[in-house]
């Protein structure tokens, strides 16, 4: 398959890096580096280019060499060149250029004077002190590569939701059909749906004897036995990842899971409460004395203390108990109340799809609108569009609704916010537009005055309805950036723009937190795919898990209204 363009410039990139650690001439790793540049900003597909014939060689810096390396990587994916450097280095060199503040001029000296090569040798050798007594590595620069180093490895050591629930759902339907298990559950983290899982929680209720933890320990993809017993049992998986299972009576199943489901902050608070009010609860039920009280279902166990049944996601001790405890539980927004998606690409710039097979997909999946929303020009390694290629799009989409009685496709953008704070495209193709997504995809390190100004003077642009991912973070790879988020949220609101809660798992942009400072500044949230095909609808599912963690209902969500109810809210924003 022919590489995208996007692809081309990063395998241009990674010769550049791999080139400089080794120590090349800074002449031949520049060129590499204005290659990537230059492929990134072509307004074509490489692959479109070479089938007509276009001679590579013409564009600007790139030589007789470099355009035949460009067209290896178009046709192949990769080139010599690239697979020799990747051999001579060790694997994970490239790696520690993960560490925040690590180039390949200092992972070069690194792995040279040290012979560090992957991130937990540099955080050993940091501990150690073996850093700082290096040319150039004071005791200053140690200590930042020792904790960056340690917030990697942390941060490594947890996995992403979506990952944890493939592998919990194969185990629990295991467990399942195993002779005696009345019930198969998860707990702990993943059943609260945070955006990363330490390990998994799973539990187990019976109704006879049962040989389910020797049946677990004995798995086939467990490497390590921790803890073996009849009522518990832990594991470590060949994939690295631990998993905790209990086995509890169907009498103390509802308190069991309540307590493994934690989070441990909560469980804390359940048990002051419960305390409060004369009686002790633990995994094994809720006790007057010697006194069992119900304690078979969740709800028993909360209604025991006084309290609602608190949804797994808001047990989080962030305020949870106190509601619970005044009835004024929100009620969560669910997958089935959203009516459409705002933010979505087609193969006009970097998705895979086209409008027709994105609208029809949106379709199938119970929506009424969705809104194209290509990336704007200065992402040429998106194939970003000019205003020319966007007034076309518009009139596609014009064309597309008038043969489309109860599908609708918006008109808009993602428009990049330039340094500066203006938007890559001018006010005369904006105003054409249903709607103006605008985002970050460059210079995520401004100081934080400078990051909530550009913000700010985004949100004043004249046409501006949405702020797509306002972190920019990539989970576990890319920090959000800093910026004052209380400002941009009231902002917003004066507005009457929006901000998204981006659901691609990579990104889930608002986190949690800033979902309900979203809610309480009174600012509407949409909660958009980000999808780049078809398949990528099924992003919506972590758009919502993150967004019931952050307390938001359904009132609380701008693309749960309908077509009608969106269109005024939309508008005032276009004027
Ligand atoms: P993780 O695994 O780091 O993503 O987070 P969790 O919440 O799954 O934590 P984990 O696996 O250590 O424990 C699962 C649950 O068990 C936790 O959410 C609450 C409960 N739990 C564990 N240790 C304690 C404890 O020391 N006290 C109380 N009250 N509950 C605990
Ligand atoms: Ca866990
Ligand atoms: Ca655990």
């Amino acid at each position: 398959m022919p590489a995208h363009n996007a692809d081309i410039a990063a395998a241009l990139n990674d010769i550049a890096d791999l080139l400089d650690i080794e120590g090349a001439n800074p002449f031949r790793i520049r060129a590499y580096r204005n290659a990537a540049r230059t492929v990134g900003e072509l307004g074509q597909p490489v692959p479109v280019m070479l089938a007509q014939g276009a001679d590579l060689d013409d564009l600007p810096g790139i030589g007789p060499d470099l355009a035949a390396k460009i067209r290896e990587i178009a046709e192949t994916g990769s080139c010599a060149l690239l697979g020799r450097l990747r051999q001579e280095l060790p694997p994970g060199i490239t790696e520690l250029l993960k560490v925040p503040g690590l180039g390949p001029k200092r992972v070069r000296v690194l792995h040279h004077e040290l012979g560090v090569q992957t991130i937990e040798q540099l955080h050993q050798a940091a501990r150690e002190g073996r850093v700082q007594a290096i040319h150039g590595f004071g005791p200053k620069s140690q200590q930042a590569i020792l904790d960056a180093t340690a917030a990697q490895l942390q941060e490594e050591r947890r996995i992403p939701l979506w990952r944890a629930d493939q592998t919990a759902g194969a185990l629990l339907a295991e467990l399942a059909t195993l002779p005696g298990v009345a019930r198969a559950v998860a707990a702990g983290s993943l059943r609260r749906r945070r955006e990363t899982v330490g390990d998994l929680d799973l539990l187990v209720s019976l109704s006879g004897r049962s040989p389910v933890t020797d049946r677990f320990v004995g798995g086939e993809d467990v490497s390590r036995v921790l803890a073996h017993g009849s009522t518990r049992a832990s594991v470590v998986l060949k994939s690295g990842l631990q998993v905790d299972l209990r086995v509890v009576p169907a009498e103390s199943f509802g308190a069991a899971w309540v307590y493994f489901t934690g989070s441990k902050a909560h469980n804390i608070a359940l048990r002051r409460l419960a305390q409060e009010r004369g009686l002790k609860i633990n995994e094994y039920g809720v006790f007057r004395g010697r006194d069992r009280l119900p304690g078979a279902t969740e709800e028993a166990l909360y209604q025991a203390i006084g309290l609602r049944y608190i949804e797994p996601e808001l047990r989080e001790d962030r305020g949870e108990i106190e509601a619970a405890r005044q009835g004024r539980l929100p009620v969560l927004v669910v997958l089935g109340d959203l009516r459409g998606d705002l933010h979505v690409h087609t193969s006009e710039s970097d998705g895979r799809d086209s409008l027709e097979a994105m609208a029809a997909a949106a379709r199938a999946r119970g929506l009424q609108y969705l809104a194209v929303t290509e990336h704007s020009r200065r992402l040429g390694v998106a194939h970003g569009v000019d205003p020319a290629r966007l007034a076309r799009q518009i009139d596609r989409i014009d064309r597309f609704n008038a043969q489309s009685p109860d599908f609708t496709v918006l008109k808009g953008v993602e428009v990049d916010i330039l340094e500066e704070g203006t938007l890559d495209l001018p006010d005369t193709i904006l105003q054409r537009l249903d709607l103006v997504v605008g985002a970050v995809h460059h210079r995520f390190d401004l100081p934080r005055a400078q990051q909530t100004a550009r913000l700010l003077r985004a949100m004043d642009s004249r046409y501006f309805t949405l702020l797509a991912h306002p972190g920019g973070r990539l989970i576990g790879e890319r920090p959000a950036c800093d910026f004052d988020l209380l400002r941009v949220l009231r902002k917003a609101r004066e507005r009457g723009c929006f901000v998204e809660l981006n659901a691609q798992p990579a990104r889930l942009d608002l986190t949690d937190t800033a979902c309900q400072m979203a809610k309480a500044e009174g600012v509407l949230v949409c909660i958009n795919s980000d999808a780049h095909s078809t398949l990528e609808f099924n992003h919506l599912t972590s758009g919502i898990d993150q967004a019931r963690r952050g307390w938001l209902e359904k009132a609380d969500v701008l693309n749960t209204r309908t077509l009608e109810d969106l269109r005024p809210l939309l508008a005032r924003t276009m004027q």
